[in-house]
């Protein structure tokens, strides 16, 4: 039959816990997707925790495995997908990766989280946000933002309302990207719900017009607790569920948000008060771990809570 979808997934390692390629691969996996993981950092844990140890991968380090794969005939990828790269030589070498890619998969999808920061403040170094918006953007065909780093790839302009939203996010798709999600934002008119926004070019018409583009809102409600790494698991769940269901991005991100919202409705249920804490100790962290394992049946057939609507 015809060959797994093959994910090259350059992501964050961490030993224990539950961000970057940690909870990427596992979702991929069991969605039936095959994957080659690099990481791009290698930690104890995520950051949070009061203290982490570890080592970051640079540009010529991925540039040696990229070489090593293709000597092999091994750059055999459907699909890039990057989250958290710490470097802007890591992020330099990556555009240059996903050309190499697509002289091999001249259709290969790349999605790409170009990770630079969250309400208000920015935790990548300050190049990035240049290099994200004149090499990497161009390069993407799917582009998850939150609606911090959609406003730092616009040129600053602050995101206070849904037509600011789907402004931004066309935008963005003029540069490239087919499809273009702010994952979470929240709105002044509604700060106890999480607004994601999507918009998608539609294809060309029959008489040879451009076909515009889709505009799909979710409103989900904001559980009160801080996660860490429901970025990283929606964006791996995103991809994942756009190669199931092609051409229908609003049932690609029914399910995404769906498994994902399992996954934090049964991590709230095991922390019990630890999710509130304010507390950063890392008991508290640690207990606040995304329990992928035990939710494993919700990624493959999420519950449906939430419905896309237009926008
Ligand atoms: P990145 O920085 O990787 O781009 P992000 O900031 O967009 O990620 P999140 O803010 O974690 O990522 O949001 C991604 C998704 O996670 C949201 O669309 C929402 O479904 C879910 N989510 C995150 N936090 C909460 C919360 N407190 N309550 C409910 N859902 C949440
Ligand atoms: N803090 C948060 C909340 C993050 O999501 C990330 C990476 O995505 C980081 C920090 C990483 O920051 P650094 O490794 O530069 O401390
Ligand atoms: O996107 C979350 C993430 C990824 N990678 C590392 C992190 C975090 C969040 O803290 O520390 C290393």
């Amino acid at each position: 039959g015809q060959p797994l979808p093959r994910v090259l997934s350059v992501q964050s390692h961490v030993v224990h816990g539950y961000v970057g390629n940690k909870c990427a691969v596992f979702p991929l996996q069991l969605l039936g997707m095959e994957v080659d993981p690099i990481y791009s950092v290698q930690f104890s844990n995520h950051t949070g925790y009061p203290s982490f140890k570890g080592s970051v991968f640079d540009g010529d380090q991925l540039r040696a495995l990229a070489a090593g794969l293709e000597a092999n005939g091994l750059l055999t990828h459907t699909h890039l997908l990057t989250g958290y790269i710490g470097s802007l030589s890591l992020l330099q070498s990556i555009a240059e990766l996903c050309s190499q890619l697509k002289r091999h998969s001249p259709n290969l999808t790349y999605v790409c989280d170009p990770v630079l920061g969250d309400e208000g403040r920015l935790y990548a170094p300050r190049e990035l946000v240049d290099a994200y918006a004149a090499s990497i953007v161009p390069l993407a065909s799917v582009l998850v933002p939150n609606q911090f780093e959609a406003e730092l790839l616009t040129g600053g302009k602050p995101i206070a309302s849904l037509d600011d939203a789907l402004a931004a996010a066309e935008a963005l798709m003029e540069r490239g990207p087919h499809t273009v999600v702010i994952t979470s934002m929240a709105l002044p008119a509604d700060p106890r719900v999480i607004t994601l926004v999507a918009a998608t070019r539609l294809p060309q018409r029959a008489d040879g017009r451009l076909g515009g583009a889709a505009r799909l809102q979710m409103r989900i409600d904001r559980i009160n607790a801080y996660f860490t790494g429901t970025g990283d698991l929606f964006a791996a769940l995103l991809l994942a569920w756009m190669h199931h269901h092609p051409g229908d991005l609003a049932t690609a991100l029914e399910k995404a948000v769906g498994g994902l919202q399992a996954v934090l409705a049964d991590t709230v249920r095991h922390c019990g008060p630890a999710a509130l804490a304010a507390e950063r100790s890392s008991e508290v962290c640690a207990l606040r771990e995304l329990r992928l394992i035990p939710c494993q049946g919700q990624l493959q057939d999420p519950p449906i809570r939430y419905r896309c609507e237009v926008a």
